[in-house]
């Protein structure tokens, strides 16, 4: 860590990062990035997403800027240009939608053999969302139908979700904070010597 990090840490300014957020259309990613955003910077009615979008929040340590990109299948080929931007991954899945759950795994695997993706051990968040639905498979399943724990060479979590509640997401982002920000890495390290 250098010394702008460790002054930036001392002053208080928050580091940033950039998260692409990623899934199939519908599955609630815009609704979830919306959530943590705070309650007047809401928006009120989330549309499928054109394109992507980019948005912001910030954490108790960390300034998120989240390329937030349409899940549509005609979109899909955008998701590969931000991936060298990425410094982690919200990936989402509808866990409700057990149909087109195979198709979540075909893009998630293609997104962890991409090339800009393969050799780097960037974190990855699995959100199981859409909870509160009625016979939505459970986080575990889903983690089983996507074959998660095949993934080695990076750090990854899963976390179930009611993005309409707002259920699970401040877990999620919190581990996600704990792998982005090296400052608070660097002070468990410290106190450990
Ligand atoms: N029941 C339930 N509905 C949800 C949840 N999260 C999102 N939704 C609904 O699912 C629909 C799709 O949500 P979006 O956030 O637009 O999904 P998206 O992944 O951004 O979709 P694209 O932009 O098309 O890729 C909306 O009607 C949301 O209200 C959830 O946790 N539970
Ligand atoms: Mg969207």
């Amino acid at each position: 860590m250098g010394l702008f990090d460790k002054l930036a840490g001392w002053l208080g300014f928050k580091k940033e990062v950039n998260v692409l957020c990623l899934g199939l259309d519908n599955s609630g990613k815009t609704t979830i990035i919306n959530k943590l955003k705070p309650s007047n910077a809401q928006a009120q009615d989330i549309v499928p997403t054109i394109g992507f979008s980019i948005e912001k929040f910030k954490t108790s340590s960390l300034s998120f800027t989240v390329f937030d990109m349409s899940g549509q299948g005609r979109y899909r080929n955008l998701w590969e240009h931000y991936y060298k931007e990425g410094q982690a991954v919200i990936f989402v899945i509808d866990s409700a939608d057990k149909l087109r759950m195979v198709v979540a795994k075909e893009e998630l695997d293609t997104l962890l053999n991409h090339p800009d993706i393969k050799h780097r051990r960037i974190p990855i968040l699995f959100l199981a969302n859409k909870m509160d639905v009625r016979d939505a498979l459970s986080s575990v399943k889903v983690s089983q139908l996507l074959c998660l724990e095949n993934i080695r060479d990076k750090p990854w979590q899963i976390c179930g979700t009611d993005a309409l509640r707002g259920d699970g997401l401040q877990e999620g982002v919190e581990w996600l904070q704990g792998k982005l920000d090296t400052r608070s890495n660097q002070v468990v390290e410290d106190m450990r010597t």
